[in-house]
């Protein structure tokens, strides 16, 4: 029974996105020119013919931790309502002057929450106004592909065969947008891919590798 449902578990995603051939998983690798991994890049895999497995709009969280907002990088797809849990000891007042969405919740206190619906794509970067140290961002995507890598600067994606454009953004990455692509084809088999940056040494959040 609970190989039946690990099928299904597998199958059946494929084909409620409707896809032709969901082929398989792509594990990305994220490095800096030295070679360490790099930690918060947005991947996206946009296919030539379309689609939209992750579909649009849902809900995600960027909370307010120990004075920080976690997590720092937060990729969310076009629509997506965030919420804003205030989880601290202390007051917040968060705000985002990025020409994407322009905000400011002002004050809010600990077990307290603000949403926001996030409906073009691009970079939202949020700070606070009355804790200067505290820095994150919102990438909104429009790619139906996407993932974030984790501490060890790897990211995976179940995408189907197809050609198409992967891209890496990171908000420190040095290039245009923060954001560098290649042209990729994803096979019927499990394939992997590494994107090799150049970071900026600033803007640096406390407490992070970058
Ligand atoms: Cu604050």
């Amino acid at each position: 029974m609970k190989t039946v449902l690990v099928r299904l578990g597998l199958v059946l995603p494929c084909l409620f996105a409707g896809l032709p051939a969901c082929a398989a998983t792509l594990d990305v690798s994220v490095t800096d020119a030295a070679g360490r991994p790099v930690p918060s890049a947005v991947v996206t895999f946009a296919p030539v013919s379309g689609g939209a497995a992750q579909g649009r709009g849902g809900s995600y969280v960027m909370a307010q931790k120990d004075i920080k907002f976690v997590p720092y990088v937060l990729a969310v797809p076009v629509g997506a309502t965030v919420d804003f849990p205030n989880q601290d000891r202390v007051n917040h007042h968060v705000y985002s002057f990025s020409p994407v969405q322009r905000f400011q919740f002002p004050l809010y206190g600990p077990g307290k929450k603000r949403s926001l619906r996030f409906d073009h794509p691009g970079t939202v970067a949020l700070a606070c106004n009355i804790h200067d140290s505290m820095s994150a961002y919102i990438r909104i995507v429009d790619q139906p592909y996407f993932a974030t890598t984790d501490d060890k600067g790897r990211a995976s994606l179940d995408l189907p065969a197809d050609a198409g454009t992967l891209a890496v953004w990171q908000p420190q990455l040095d290039a245009p947008d923060h954001s560098v692509s290649r042209k990729f084809t994803m096979s019927a088999g499990a394939a992997q891919q590494t994107f090799s940056v150049r970071l900026r040494a600033e803007a640096l959040p406390s407490g992070g590798a970058y």
